[in-house]
C-alpha cells in the first residue's frame, strides 16, 4: 500500500503534463503508462484509466485550469508566445539526463497553428554519458547551446562520427540512427532541436534499439520471435538474451575508455554521403550579418550550410552586449522559434492577434457579430527574459529584445518559412521608413514630412542600439 500510495501521484503528474485533447494524445498517455518502468502491473491499470479518465472527462477541466495558470505572472499573462520551464513536457529522464519537449504548438494557442507541423525539444546529458542508439520519424536541426559531444550518424550505409561544440548546427535527417555522447569531463551538453515530422505532422516518437527489454524497448521485440529467428538466422534463446537485456535508459553512464575510444573524431568531421557538405557548421564563426558594439548577428541558412536547403528553416544567432538592445525589427515570411541560450533581459512584441481576439470574444459572447478585419489595437506581449525560456515571434510581429545591464543577452531563433525572409528594420540606420517619399510620409504619419524624417534619421547605430537602462535621460537628441 504504501509504495502504492507513493507511486500514483507520481503516475498521474507524468500523464497529467503528458496529455493533450486528441486520440493521439490519449495513445501516447497509454504508451507512457507501458513503458514506466517502476511501477506494478495493477499500477499500470490504474494509470491507463488516468488516462482515460482526462481524456473523457475532463477535457474542459484542464483547458480552464491551464488558463488560469497564465494569469497573475507577468511572463505568462494572455500570453501564449513565451514558454517557460513548466510548459515542457518530460519524455525521457535518467539519472543521467533528460530529453524536454514543448507540446504541439497548436495545443497552447490556435495562433500558433502555422507552425504546429514543428516541435521543439531540448536535450540535456551529464558529462561522461551515452546517448543510446535511436531515430525519430522527424528531420531535426540541433544547435548545441553548451557543451562538448561527439555525434554519430547512420545513414546510407554510412557512419559518420564528428565532434560538436557550442555554437554548432547540424542537421540531422529523419531515419538517421544517431548516437551521442557527452565528451566533458564536467560540463553538461545542452541541445536544442526544432523538429519536423515526416509521417503525422506534429507528432513524433522516438524509436530506440538495438538492444533492451525495456526502458528503452528494443524495436525488435515488437516481432514475432519466429520473424527474428529467420531474419537474423539465430536460435531463439541467444535472441531472448540479446533483446531481453534490463536497461538503465537512454541516456547512461559510459566508462572514461569507452568515451576516449568514441571522440577520438574531428570538429566538424567529413561528410562521406555524397553530395552533401559537412557534417555540422558552427553558427559564431560566421561572418556577421550585422555587428557594432551593443551586439552581433549571426546566421546559418541554406548558403553556408547547404543541407539546410530542403527543410527551409534557417538559424540566428544574436549576441545582445549588456545594456544593449536588438531591433525593433520583424521578419518578413519566417517565424522564429527562439530559446535563450545565456543571459537574462526581456522582450515586447506588437500582436494585433490577441487584443482583437479577446475583444471579438466578447463580442460574440453578447451575442454581437464581427465578421470585419480590423486594425489594430495593438497588445505589448513582453516578458522577463531567462536562460532556457522558448519564445515563438510569429512573421510580420514587430519585437525588440533588450539585454540585462550587467549580462550579455544571447539567444538563438530557429527561423520556420526562412526561404526568402527578409528581416525588416524599423529603426536606426537603413529603417524601412526612411525609404518612404515625402509624401508618403506626411501621409502616413499626418505630420510635416521633414518632423518625421528629422525623428526617423536620429538614430545613427543599426540594428543593435543601446537600451533603455543605458542612457542618460535628455541624452535623445529629439
Ligand atoms: C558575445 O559578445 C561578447 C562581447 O560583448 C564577446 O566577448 C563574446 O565572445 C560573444 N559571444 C559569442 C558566443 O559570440
Ligand atoms: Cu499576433
Amino acid at each position: 500500500m504504501m509504495v502504492r500510495a507513493k507511486v500514483l501521484p507520481f503516475l498521474f503528474c507524468l500523464v497529467v503534463v503528458a496529455f493533450g485533447t486528441k486520440e493521439s494524445d490519449l495513445k501516447q498517455c497509454k504508451h507512457q503508462c507501458k513503458v514506466l518502468q517502476q511501477i506494478e502491473e495493477y499500477q499500470r491499470e490504474k494509470c491507463y484509466e488516468i488516462c482515460e479518465k482526462l481524456y473523457h472527462g475532463e477535457k474542459q477541466e484542464k483547458e480552464e485550469e491551464e488558463i488560469n495558470s497564465y494569469e497573475g505572472k507577468e511572463e505568462g499573462k494572455n500570453n501564449p508566445y513565451v514558454f517557460n520551464e513548466e510548459h515542457f513536457i518530460t519524455g525521457i529522464k535518467t539519472e543521467h539526463g533528460r530529453i524536454r519537449v514543448l507540446p504541439k504548438f497548436s495545443e497552447r494557442s490556435k495562433l500558433l497553428k502555422g507552425i504546429e507541423n514543428y516541435r521543439f525539444a531540448i536535450l540535456e546529458a551529464n558529462p561522461k554519458t551515452f546517448v543510446v542508439p535511436n531515430h525519430w520519424d522527424a528531420d531535426a536541426v540541433l544547435f548545441v547551446a553548451q557543451g562538448r559531444g561527439t555525434l554519430s550518424l547512420v545513414r546510407k550505409g554510412k557512419r559518420n562520427s564528428f565532434n560538436i561544440g557550442r555554437g554548432d548546427v547540424i542537421k540531422v535527417c529523419a531515419g538517421t540512427t544517431a548516437y551521442l555522447i557527452n565528451r566533458d569531463d564536467n560540463e553538461k551538453l545542452l541541445i536544442a532541436k526544432l523538429l519536423r515530422p515526416v509521417s503525422t505532422p506534429g507528432q513524433f516518437e522516438h524509436f530506440f534499439g538495438p538492444g533492451g527489454r525495456e526502458n528503452p524497448e528494443s524495436f525488435y521485440s515488437a516481432f514475432s520471435s519466429e520473424i527474428l529467428e529467420a531474419a537474423l538466422n539465430t536460435r531463439k534463446d541467444r535472441l531472448q538474451r540479446l533483446f531481453g537485456q534490463p536497461r538503465e535508459g537512454v541516456i547512461i553512464r559510459a566508462s572514461e575508455e569507452q568515451i576516449r575510444v568514441m571522440s577520438q573524431h574531428e570538429e566538424g568531421g567529413i561528410w562521406p554521403f555524397r553530395g552533401e557538405s559537412k557534417g555540422s557548421v558552427n553558427i559564431y564563426k560566421q561572418r556577421p550579418l550585422q555587428s557594432n558594439q551593443y551586439g552581433q548577428f549571426y546566421q546559418v541558412d541554406d548558403s553556408n550550410y547547404k543541407q539546410l536547403e530542403d527543410l527551409d528553416i534557417s538559424l540566428n544567432f544574436a549576441n545582445i552586449t549588456e545594456g544593449g538592445m536588438l531591433g525593433p525589427i520583424y521578419s518578413s515570411r519566417a517565424t522564429k522559434i527562439a530559446v535563450v541560450v545565456e543571459g537574462e533581459g526581456y522582450f515586447e512584441m506588437a500582436c494585433p492577434h490577441l487584443a482583437s481576439e479577446s475583444e471579438s470574444e466578447s463580442g460574440r459572447r453578447q451575442g454581437s457579430k464581427e465578421t470585419e478585419t480590423r486594425i489594430g489595437p495593438y497588445q505589448k506581449v513582453h516578458s522577463k527574459l531567462r536562460r532556457g525560456m522558448v519564445l515563438v515571434i510569429p512573421a510580420g510581429h514587430p519585437f525588440v529584445a533588450v539585454a540585462s545591464t550587467n549580462q550579455n543577452l544571447q539567444i538563438v531563433g530557429f527561423n520556420v518559412n526562412a526561404r526568402n525572409n527578409e528581416i525588416v528594420p524599423l529603426a536606426g540606420r537603413n529603417n524601412v521608413m526612411s525609404q518612404l517619399e515625402r509624401e508618403a510620409l506626411e501621409l502616413g504619419f499626418g505630420l510635416p514630412a521633414r518632423e518625421v524624417e528629422q525623428i526617423f534619421q536620429s538614430q545613427q547605430e543599426e540594428f543593435f542600439f543601446q537600451g533603455p537602462g543605458g542612457r542618460q535621460s535628455g541624452r535623445a537628441a529629439a
